[in-house]
């Protein structure tokens, strides 16, 4: 995975912006985001797909990535970037046969053990979370805490880590200082809608500090 990329990685929630999928995407790009995962938990997989493929046509006039929640079907009909697989979805192995060897394929730990084990995997990054409490995802795992993180990070040496979970403009930079790569990011950047852009812009603007 290139990390040329900006460290931040929104994830859309079309709950929580109450935009589709692609406002959403076009809203995050005027903001200077390079890669954006689309997480989708309620609406119907048709509905999901339609919405993903325009997103996905708005990402092509761009070299923003797109990764799709969960759904290898949708990202390989779609031909995303890539699928960001939790501990109970398809095998990466699996995963990794449909999509072919340039996809990137991302992978929900959740404890430092499954964060080791998963180093086994054909994936390109792994995730930890959540890092602080979340009020995004249904039944979350027991918060890590930064410490876990930070043995997250020994356990995997240089391998690409997202932290997500509770991450925010006021915390986000400790989360890169104590070693993660990327910070995934869902609700600070959409509780308000309307200041998407400006958001995802603070964020890539602060990065830099
Ligand atoms: N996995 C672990 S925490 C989380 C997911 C999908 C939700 C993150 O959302 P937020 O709003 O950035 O805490
Ligand atoms: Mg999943």
């Amino acid at each position: 995975m290139n990390f040329e990329l900006s460290k931040i990685y929104p994830i859309t929630d079309t709950r929580i912006a109450k935009l589709s999928h692609t406002e959403q995407v076009k809203r995050l790009i005027a903001g200077g985001a390079t890669i954006i995962q689309l997480r989708e938990k309620y609406a119907a997989p048709k509905n999901f797909f339609a919405d993903a493929k325009e997103a996905l046509i708005i990402a092509r006039k761009t070299d923003v990535k797109i990764i799709i929640n969960d759904r290898v079907d949708i990202a390989l009909a779609l031909k995303a970037d890539g699928v960001h697989l939790g501990q109970d979805d398809l095998p990466s192995a699996y995963a990794r046969k449909i999509l072919g060897e340039k996809a990137i394929i991302g992978f929900s730990t959740h404890n430092l053990k499954q964060a080791a084990e998963a180093l086994k995997l054909p994936i390109d990054y792994l995730a930890i979370g959540p890092v602080f409490t979340t009020k995004t995802k249904e039944n979350p795992e027991e918060t890590v805490g930064v410490e876990i993180l930070k043995k997250v990070r020994e356990a995997i040496g240089d391998f690409p880590l997202v932290a997500i979970g509770g991450i925010t403009l006021e915390n986000f930079r400790e989360v890169l200082n104590e070693g993660a790569d990327l910070v995934a990011v869902i609700g600070d950047l959409l509780s308000e809608p309307d200041k998407i852009t400006e958001k995802m812009r603070k964020f890539t603007h602060q990065e830099k500090f």
